[in-house]
């Protein structure tokens, strides 16, 4: 398996998860600024739309999928026994699913115009106002003293919460939720975490001193 990764970008999630299911998929870096890839490939020819992950599977048709949520699930997906995501079909699912579409429409889509500075100041703080009414229904969930989003196992959405922390980079005040800053560094401290930060430090260093060379 391949995974296409840009830095510190929401293939941070799609690389933990795998992490915590022992996986090895080939890491590609994908340069956001410069639009080359670490192994020379072209990153249009991969994804039409030009975003990360992408994971390319060992199938025949070396088939492609995209959306971090799909990318996520699918990996889960593939080994039930891990309990990373609840079965497909169930109603537990279902609102898993409205979980994680919850996390990319309301909170990671949220980010990009903000850290890209597509905004009127307006759209500006509309857009921080909603992101904070967003981590806030995340800090409530963890009021009860959970360790994980969903409940004391980590899944899927854990680490999409944690691949998704742009609020610095977004200009969106959240230090104040408590209960969600310190289930973050939670999530951060898991070895898979550790190794996913590793392993994109290292990739995208070795890139960059190819290009430079
Ligand atoms: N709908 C996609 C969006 C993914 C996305 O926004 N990827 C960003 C990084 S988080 C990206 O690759 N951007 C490319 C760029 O900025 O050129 C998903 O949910 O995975």
């Amino acid at each position: 398996m391949k995974l296409y990764i840009a830095q510190a970008t929401c293939s941070l999630a799609a690389q933990l998860v795998a992490n915590e299911l022992g996986l090895s998929p080939e890491l590609i870096h994908f340069d956001v600024h410069n639009g080359t890839t670490s192994n020379g490939q072209s990153f249009t020819d991969v994804n039409p739309l030009a975003y990360v992950p992408v994971l390319e599977l060992n199938n025949d048709a070396s088939d492609r999928l995209t959306e971090t949520t799909v990318v996520t699930s699918y990996l889960a997906d593939q080994h039930p026994e891990a309990g990373l995501i609840p079965a497909a079909g169930t109603l537990e699912r279902a609102r898993y699913d409205q979980l994680l579409v919850f996390l990319a429409t309301e909170i990671a889509q949220k980010h990009i115009p903000l850290m890209r500075k597509l905004l009127t100041s307006e759209g500006a703080e509309w857009t921080r106002n909603k992101l904070v009414k967003a981590y806030t229904e995340l800090d409530q969930r963890l009021a009860d003293g959970r360790t994980y989003i969903t409940g004391d196992k980590f899944t899927v959405a854990d680490a999409y919460v944690w691949g998704t922390m742009w609020h610095e980079r977004s200009g969106a005040k959240i230090d104040h939720l408590k209960n969600l800053m310190a289930y973050v560094a939670r999530v951060e401290a898991r070895p898979s975490a550790q190794k996913a930060l590793k392993d994109e430090a290292e990739l995208v260093a070795l890139h960059r001193s190819r290009a430079a060379a």
